[in-house]
């Protein structure tokens, strides 16, 4: 049934969708400046799906300026006035939860009730920013009788926002919401693999109050809608959420107008089970960890590190439960979709002969599967050795690299030997022992006994190569609000 009702539903959705997406500026959809499109495909069919505004420079000129005109009014804004918005906002998403996940799952390829989950939670985003809007505020700080002291949290000012295609509507609402709450106005550049959900959005917005120039979208490549928005010497802060080397070269252009950035980067994050680890659930954990969105999130459990006593037994129940997955075209909610276009596509597999070459055949998967669209096998490589380049690099795709250990510390020092430092999970009911691990993992999130645990409430970002500052909970007020200390002498009458 589900799979019935669900194709039903995109035939229908195909034949109502308006299959142009324009640019959003200053509360309209307008065409480019220079008028051409580009367009994103199905990852699962290999169709073109869209035809995208192809933003350039100049578009990105408009949109900063809108956003910049719009500032004073949206920064004075009452604080519960902009928190009523967002909240219509949120409201607004979820009525529209069916359309925009089919849309994000035709976009991205993931599976539907991933889709679902993510508008849920842009959702959510906007309804918790909506809260804190009118709960930011400075501190008084005691000097000398003969003064008085505040702080003051003021909004940055034109926020950059450069979104990846991997969660392309949960990342948006994670970035844009506090944004907004905080007083800022926003220009969005999503990735060029998947513009739509955000030009849905923004366009909703506009529908429900958010006033022009607020929130603009501007879709286009990386490096000419993208550059141009980092290296804007109008923008006042920018938030990317991306790959290691474009975050860098982001940082050096933001850095060059000393203009305020924090990057989240990737992961090569460690999941460590013990042989008390709950066997069912640390399975469990472990292929949500992997295989959820194919592999292509920044917080993937992608190595597994194994205490000996316990891998036999366990690795047999994973592969067990890795073949029964189901995988196909998102719209029939499978276990697992394809991956994102192309460029992914050969990215992966080529870590697939890599990792032939290093650990030997998988224990399962390793191959493309022969379909149209960008499938690959949930793979596991077992005997890896921490130093393989499969045990190193981001691959962001169904891939788990096994990699065994005998002793708490041994565990730490892989657990640690790596650039990268966003999530470490540990599988345990020893309860010294996951405190022993929070304590030394250099991560800015350990899940405990269970993977991708945490919320729109809990700060997330990452240690080492994978980025600074900190988004999500009420660390993202740090993050979108400067502080202005006012110190005032009372001693003259
Ligand atoms: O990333 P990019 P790509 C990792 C993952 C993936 C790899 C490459 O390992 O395989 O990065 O993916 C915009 N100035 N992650 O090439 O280039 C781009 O248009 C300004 C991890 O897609 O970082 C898109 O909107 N912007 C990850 C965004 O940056 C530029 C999520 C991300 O693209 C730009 C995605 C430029 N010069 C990939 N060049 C995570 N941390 O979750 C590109 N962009």
């Amino acid at each position: 049934t589900t799979m019935m009702s669900g194709s039903v539903y995109s035939v229908m959705a195909t034949q109502t969708e308006p299959n142009t997406y324009d640019l959003v500026i200053n509360g309209d959809s307008v065409t480019t400046v220079a008028g051409d499109y580009f367009e994103t495909v199905n990852p699962a069919t290999q169709k073109s799906f869209a035809r995208v505004a192809q933003g350039r420079e100049a578009d990105i000129n408009r949109a900063v300026t809108a956003a910049t005109d719009a500032f004073g009014d949206w920064s004075s804004t009452p604080p519960e006035e902009r928190g009523r918005l967002l909240n219509a906002v949120a409201e607004e998403i979820r009525s529209q939860e069916e359309r925009l996940a089919q849309l994000e799952t035709r976009d991205n390829g993931k599976p539907l009730s991933h889709a679902r989950n993510d508008v849920e939670t842009c959702a959510r985003y906007f309804e918790y920013y909506a809260g804190v809007a009118d709960k930011v505020h400075g501190d008084s700080i005691p000097l000398t009788d003969e003064y008085v002291d505040y702080t003051v949290r003021e909004p940055l000012g034109v926020t950059a926002q450069i979104i990846p295609w991997n969660l392309p509507t949960n990342i948006f609402g994670r970035s844009v919401a506090p944004a907004l709450a905080t007083g800022n106005t926003a220009v969005v550049k999503p990735a060029e693999q998947t513009p739509v959900t955000a030009v849905e959005i923004a366009k909703l917005a506009s529908r429900v109050g958010v006033p022009d120039g607020v929130l603009n979208v501007v879709p286009g490549y990386g490096s000419e809608a993208g550059a141009a928005l980092s290296s804007h010497p109008d923008v006042d802060g920018v938030s990317f959420t991306g790959s290691v080397p474009t975050g860098i070269e982001v940082g050096k252009s933001a850095i060059e107008n000393v203009t305020n950035v924090h990057l989240e980067l990737g992961g090569k994050s460690p999941n460590v089970v013990w042989p008390d680890a709950h066997l069912d659930s640390a399975v469990n954990s472990t292929m949500t960890g992997i295989f959820a969105n194919a592999g292509q999130v920044c917080s993937a459990g992608s190595r597994l590190i194994i205490h000996e006593d316990i891998k036999d037994e366990f690795l047999n129940e994973l592969v067990k439960r890795i073949e029964q997955m189901d995988i196909g075209a998102g719209e029939t909610d499978p276990d697992m979709g394809p991956l994102v276009s192309e460029e992914h596509f050969k990215k992966v597999t080529d870590y697939l002969d890599l990792g032939r070459e290093e650990a030997g055949e998988p224990l399962v998967g390793g191959e493309a599967i022969e379909r149209d669209g960008y499938f690959v096998e949930p793979t596991v490589f077992d005997d890896v050795d921490n130093d393989m380049r499969i045990a190193q690099e981001e691959i962001f795709g169904p891939v788990l690299s096994v990699i065994t250990f005998s002793t708490e510390a041994e565990a730490i020092e892989v657990a640690n030997d790596v650039d990268y430092g966003l999530v470490a999970g540990i599988h345990t009911q020893d309860v010294g022992r996951a405190h022993r691990f929070a304590r030394d993992v250099r991560a800015g999130q350990v899940y405990v006994n269970e993977w991708f645990a945490g919320g729109e409430e809990t700060p997330f970002g990452g240690f080492k190569q994978s980025g600074f500052g900190r988004e999500k909970g009420l660390a993202a007020v740090e993050a979108y609000t400067q502080i202005k200390n006012v110190c005032m002498d009372i001693t003259h009458n």
